[in-house]
């Protein structure tokens, strides 16, 4: 009977996650990271409903070296061409990077399927900053030239990307 009255638990803030997708990128200086790779989101396209409730909210995120570079938020169903650029500081050689879309939600953020491999949602490959070629697909890649990618389970998107170095 008592034990009722603490029924009542506050809700954490969901907006967290919002402002965490506008974050720069926020990394101690380290050593000459003086090459970058860059990723541009050229397109992207809901190939079912994201949301339940509403229209998808997008974002991309891009991971590498334990850093994270996030885009801005873009909400409905339609293809996109946003040309968002995600950068981040890479090591000469070899970098392995993650690049994930995500549907942003009011409790937790949901990744949507752009890896046609099942249970598998987000991508990861290689990018060497000496020779421009990006692996871990099924071809290989050159900077500049587009990738395509598609999910095939449940919120699932197709995307277009390049990835670019800058020294
Ligand atoms: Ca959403
Ligand atoms: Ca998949």
């Amino acid at each position: 009977m008592f034990g009722v009255i603490y029924a009542a638990v506050r809700k954490p803030l969901a907006c967290v996650a919002a402002v965490a997708a506008f974050a720069a990128v926020a990394g101690a200086p380290s050593g000459a990271a003086a090459e970058q790779v860059i990723i541009t989101v050229k397109k992207f396209h809901a190939l079912d409903k994201a949301d339940e409730l509403s229209a998808g909210d997008f974002f991309a995120r891009m991971r590498l070296g334990g850093k994270a570079a996030f885009s801005p938020v873009l909400t409905g169903q339609e293809e996109f061409s946003p040309n968002w650029k995600l950068t981040l500081p890479a090591k000469s050689g070899k970098n392995d990077v993650n690049l994930s879309l995500i549907d942003k939600d009011v409790s937790v953020d949901d990744p949507i399927d752009i890896n046609r491999l099942p249970n598998k949602r987000d991508l990861d490959f290689t990018v060497n900053t000496k020779t421009c070629r990006i692996e871990g697909f099924a071809e290989t890649y050159k900077c500049g030239q587009t990738i395509t990618r598609a999910g095939s389970e449940t919120k699932k998107a197709s995307i277009s990307f390049t990835v670019d170095v800058a020294k």
